[in-house]
């Protein structure tokens, strides 16, 4: 039997309708404005689709948005000065920059000058520890672990006792969604294994998941017999594998593959989400809600 396809863009949507008339809300009654500032430093191709959708979807939701582009020899001084300017500045509530970082730059070092009640990103230490810590102490969820557990819990699949093996340790989706998935409470609860490039047997782990997270960043690495039959396939990779030409705008768009074989999968899994159109976009719209969030305590509105 084919699998559940979980589409993120559906799922995105919804949110984005909710998000948008809580945005509403708070111009009409409070005259407060979301304001959302993403920072690009050169000209990554990936890393240029990810904030022009995010800058996008912040202008359709009606907040104040800004897009500061910073060329790829920018100084480290000069982009810590940059980030200070934004946290200072009244009007945003949220301050992203968009990573990687060229390599001059010391990406600890500008993370750690993000304001914490700016860091929509829930990259700065603080905002990592208030995750450890967990329930009420959590203010800002990293995006992408946001989204896939918003994912996993609005497709149906019961993470309590579930086991969860996520492949990757990164800081922006490995650790964090491990730690998520383990808070006690719910949409979590889950018994959680790490695997990454140091575990000896990836297979036997897969194996056991009921709940398999892959952000590897690895095209295809998932093979279709890894997958318990029946179980749930979050797929984070969005490895670009080549070009191709758009039917809809006659232009060359690049070809999108994730870390598993979705095609072999599928007849596999009880659910497994695209790419695209699965996590990409939930992280887009997580974004758009932690910076509502921090609007609203900015402004001290419940
Ligand atoms: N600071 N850096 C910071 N925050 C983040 O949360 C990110 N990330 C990751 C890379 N660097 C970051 C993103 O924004 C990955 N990421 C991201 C965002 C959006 C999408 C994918 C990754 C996305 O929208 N993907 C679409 C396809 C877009 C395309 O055509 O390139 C999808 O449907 O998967």
């Amino acid at each position: 039997m084919s699998a559940k396809i979980i589409s993120g863009t559906e799922v995105a949507t919804q949110i984005r309708v909710e998000l948008k008339k809580e945005v509403d809300e708070m111009k009409e009654k409070h005259g407060v404005v979301p304001g959302l500032v993403t920072i690009l430093v050169g000209s990554n191709p990936a890393s240029i689709s990810y904030v022009t959708g995010k800058q996008k979807t912040a202008h359709e939701l009606g907040f104040y948005s800004h897009q500061d582009d910073q060329p790829a020899d920018v100084s480290e001084a000069d982009l810590l000065k940059l980030v200070d300017k934004y946290n200072k500045d009244p009007k945003v509530h949220g301050i992203l920059v968009q990573l990687p970082l060229p390599k001059h730059i010391d990406e600890k070092k500008v993370l750690n000058a993000i304001d914490p009640d700016k860091d929509v990103d829930g990259f700065h230490p603080i905002n990592v520890g208030r995750l450890m810590i967990g329930g009420d102490e959590a203010k800002f969820l990293p995006c992408t672990p946001a989204g896939i557990q918003e994912l996993i819990v609005r497709s149906g699949y019961e993470t309590s006792g579930a086991e969860v093996v996520v492949v990757g340790r990164s800081n922006i989706v490995g650790k964090p969604i491990a730690n998520i998935m383990l808070q006690k409470g719910k949409g979590a609860n889950s018994t959680v294994t790490i695997v990454h490039t140091g575990t000896k047997d990836l297979e036997a782990h897969c194996k056991r998941a009921d709940i398999l997270i892959v952000a590897a960043g690895v095209p295809g690495l998932v093979k279709p017999q890894w997958i318990k039959p029946g179980s749930c396939v979050i797929d984070v990779g969005v490895n670009r594998v080549g070009e191709k030409l758009s039917e809809k705008t006659g232009k060359m768009i690049p070809i999108l593959k994730g870390d598993v074989d979705f095609d072999a999968a599928k007849e596999i899994a009880g659910a497994i989400t695209p790419v695209p159109g699965g996590v990409g976009p939930m992280t887009i719209t997580m974004l758009m809600k932690n910076t509502v969030k921090s609007a609203k305590i900015h402004a001290g509105i419940k």
